[in-house]
């Protein structure tokens, strides 16, 4: 009989579901969960050749150094920002990812951002629940159809932000490190001029060092007192206290955002504000791609174990 494989689970996993379904096929061990999770990657950590974890959670070099005989990572997310790569690639790991089956979740929630910061949505949702309507009405606001859409990262979530657009007829351009290949939509060389150009500037971009803190003030500006920001991608990408204070000072008209530099704590000058529309990280939060990514974090592990390939490996690991 064949003893199930061992697995490090890095900790609870964003669809419960799944951490059952993980104890059922494999000896699970979730670090989290135990005692001294210092001292139990000492003790234990030589007997792990396969990690579970998810984008949100990531794995950090400390982890992955304790973790002699470490072969494959399953992560539950497309962005991979918070996997060390260097400590990955040192110890010859390969790490399977999710792509492809949240881009449709993503996208409609980067279009109920876009909708409720240029409509006021949530500000009328508290104007409607704290009495203010019977004492007069709600402001009028931006109209969201039509507008020049700007998508800062031109990938798998950006066209499909894209198209959603085009039901809105927006006109949209785009920024990303090089034109995409056939891509009907006018590529802008910077994202200053990408910001220049757009009523709406949505950000689909990786997350990671090559991309921290490209919209900054001087970005925000360029965006202008008419201008949106919508950030469905990663905290990291927009300075956030250049965000709040453009903001505050009204040199954007308004921002909708999922995520934030540090998670789960958005920068406090945010929460008082009225042109900020708040969301904690729901993009991919439904029950069907939620679970889609479940599955593809099972048939990942499952066919490196079976295959050694996973069926979707992050670049720099399939470029191993
Ligand atoms: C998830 C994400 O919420 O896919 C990503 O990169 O950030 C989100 O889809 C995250 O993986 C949950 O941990």
């Amino acid at each position: 009989t064949l003893s199930r494989p061992r697995v490090l689970q890095y900790g609870k996993m964003p669809l419960s579901q799944l951490d059952a379904e993980l104890a059922q096929a494999y000896d699970v061990h979730i670090l989290s969960q135990q005692a001294d999770p210092q001292r139990f990657l000492a003790e234990h950590g030589a007997q792990f050749e396969y990690v579970v974890t998810s984008a949100a959670m990531g794995l950090p070099a400390h982890v992955v150094d304790a973790l002699p005989n470490l072969k494959f990572v399953s992560s539950f997310g497309v962005g991979f920002d918070a996997l060390d790569k260097d400590a990955l690639l040192h110890r010859g790991a390969r790490v399977g990812y999710t792509p492809g089956v949240l881009d449709d979740c993503v996208a409609d929630l980067a279009f109920a951002l876009l909708l409720d910061a240029t409509r006021g949505l949530s500000e009328s949702d508290r104007f409607v629940r704290r009495g203010n309507w019977s004492q007069g009405r709600f402001g009028i606001r931006t109209r969201a159809s039509g507008k020049r859409l700007g998508i800062f990262g031109m990938g798998r979530i950006g066209s499909t932000v894209a198209r959603r657009a085009s039901g809105f007829d927006m006109e949209v351009a785009y920024h990303n490190r090089r034109p995409v290949e056939g891509s009907p939509h006018q590529y802008q060389p910077s994202l200053l001029e990408l910001a220049g150009w757009a009523d709406i500037l949505v950000i689909t971009a990786a997350g990671g060092e090559g991309t921290r803190h490209l919209v900054n003030a001087e970005v925000l500006a360029a965006l202008g007192p008419q201008g949106f920001l919508v950030n469905v991608a990663r905290g990291s990408v927009v300075d956030e206290a250049a965000l709040a204070d453009a903001l505050t000072n009204h040199r954007i008209a308004g921002a909708g955002l999922d995520v934030f530099e540090d998670e789960p704590r958005p920068l406090p000058a945010l929460l008082a504000l009225d042109n900020v529309v708040l969301a904690p990280h729901i993009a991919s939060g439904t029950h069907e791609t939620r679970r889609a990514m479940a599955d593809l974090v099972l048939h990942n592990l499952q066919q490196y174990i079976t295959t050694g390939r996973p069926a979707a490996e992050v670049p720099w690991s399939a470029a191993q």
